[in-house]
């Protein structure tokens, strides 16, 4: 039913999808901008289409340039990678409309998630754990939104429905400071999202990130894959990613783990899917739902044995999930950290020519990168040039196996965070599990 994908991206997760491609015996389409002609990933494609000039809006955002590379290549299916399209629902919605195939959710599902307070709503009807709050859009009476606020209790959090990955949000700590928040943050999103719905929840202090994979099939089959913890993060850019997640019980994996497949049978939702969920005193609170293949999902790969990538294209094909929640068994512990372009003190971008590329290998080590060496990183893009990913049969083991990969690793010419990722690898916060989403940000580079 697919026999040409389409792969909607570059770098690292475009190679990734190739790779799936290949190993299924689906022909694939490479689209590169201007920047990354030259780039090997771009030449090791079944075909390759040129889709604009180097700014991202001009190519890699650039639908109608898209859906043209499919249509000249004669493609079933496009695939959208993370980022870019990949949770466009208007972009899904045209890939369909133009008989190709989305590899993701269907376009109703996207707009439903990318609605944060309807996604809410839909995961508080399936039974998944969310954080005390508005539920729903606030109003403009002053009365009730202090009345609201006050029944959560302060500190409390007002976010952007529109918003999503840490954009459009802000603390409230006192009452006094309420009304100035709620109507500044409105009009923020207003400008930014052009949707002014927003909405309040507790503020959770020191909370760790706790994702759930899941996959679903069209045959209403839906299974987890455990989770993932992502708290060592600056900005809100994840840096070093680990599954299982550091001391969560089987237990409590199974319970919260079910509770998405089945939010998931609920809502008719295809494909690779995240569950965001915010983790303190043993309370799992859901957040937000990622309707996209993740730039971690191979730690999830790893301790499962199953290929997320290869599922997203079977799914999509219509094919039944090949296994069941029961053929699923979490094996050892799995870390991840991604390869930067950047300045491991400043984090300025560090673009350039990467003059020597050795990669580290040995039991247990994947390395998730499209660079080599004389390999040119462009200035128009995020800087992550790649991912370490380490497993081992416990944490200390992929702890160590990651430790030994950073001193092996070779990357010169340009500037890397890899000194940042050897110092959080031997911090002893990070080694006994003890940090939550401010961690890193407070104890290990200090510009929190
Ligand atoms: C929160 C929170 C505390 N309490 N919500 C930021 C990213 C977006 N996905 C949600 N975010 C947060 N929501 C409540 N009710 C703290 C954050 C947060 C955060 C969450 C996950 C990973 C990193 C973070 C960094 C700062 C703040």
């Amino acid at each position: 039913m697919i026999n040409k994908i389409v792969i909607a991206n570059r770098g690292e997760i475009a190679l990734r999808i190739q790779r799936a491609c290949r190993e299924m015996g689906i022909q694939n389409v490479a689209v590169y901008s201007e920047a990354d002609r030259d780039a090997l990933y771009v030449k090791l494609a079944d075909e390759s289409v040129c889709i604009g000039p180097a700014p991202a809006n001009l190519s890699y955002l650039h639908i109608p340039a898209i859906l043209s590379a499919a249509e000249v290549t004669d493609a079933d299916a496009i695939h959208p990678g993370y980022g870019f399209l990949s949770e466009n629902a208007d972009f899904a919605e045209l890939v369909e409309a133009c008989g190709f195939i989305f590899i993701g959710p269907t376009s109703a599902n996207i707009r439903l998630m990318g609605d944060k307070v309807s996604a809410i709503r839909s995961m508080h009807e399936a039974n998944v754990p969310c954080v005390p709050g508005s539920d729903g859009v606030l109003g403009i009476d002053e009365e009730t939104n202090l009345s609201i606020a006050s029944k959560i209790g302060y500190p409390i959090i007002i976010k952007a429905s529109g918003g999503g990955g840490g954009r459009g949000m802000r603390v409230v700590r006192t009452e006094s400071a309420l009304l100035n928040a709620i109507i500044l943050t409105r009009t923020e999103a207003g400008a930014t999202f052009n949707n002014p719905d927003i909405y309040m929840e507790k503020y959770l202090e020191h909370p760790r990130h706790v994702e759930f994979q899941v996959l679903s099939d069209k045959h209403g089959n839906a299974v987890h894959l455990g989770e993932r913890d992502c708290s060592m993060q600056r900005r809100n850019q994840k840096v070093v990613e680990e599954a299982p997640a550091p001391g969560i019980t089987e237990e409590q994996r199974n319970t919260v783990g079910e509770r998405c497949a089945e939010a998931c049978r609920k809502i008719g939702y295809h494909g690779a899917g995240t569950f965001e969920f915010l983790y303190e005193n043993g309370e799992f609170y859901f957040i937000e739902m990622n309707t996209r293949v993740q730039v971690e999902h191979p730690v999830t790969e790893m301790i499962t044995g199953i290929d997320i990538v290869k599922a997203q294209i079977l799914i999509a094909a219509g094919e039944p999930l090949p296994f069941t929640q029961d053929d699923i068994e979490i094996k050892g512990h799995a870390v991840e950290c991604r390869l930067n372009a950047e300045d491991p003190e400043t984090f300025m971008p560090s673009p350039g020519r990467i003059t020597l590329f050795h990669a580290p290998g040995g039991p247990g080590i994947r390395v998730d990168s499209h660079v080599y060496s004389n390999y040119f990183v462009p200035t128009h893009y995020d800087s992550m040039i790649g991912k370490l990913i380490a497993h081992g049969s416990n944490r200390s083991e992929a702890l160590a196996r990651m430790s030994s990969a950073l001193s092996e690793v070779i990357i010169d010419g340009i500037r890397t965070n890899i000194p940042l990722h050897r110092r959080i690898i031997s911090d002893h916060g990070f080694k006994s599990a003890e940090f939550d989403i401010h961690y890193l940000e407070k104890n290990i580079t200090n510009t929190a």
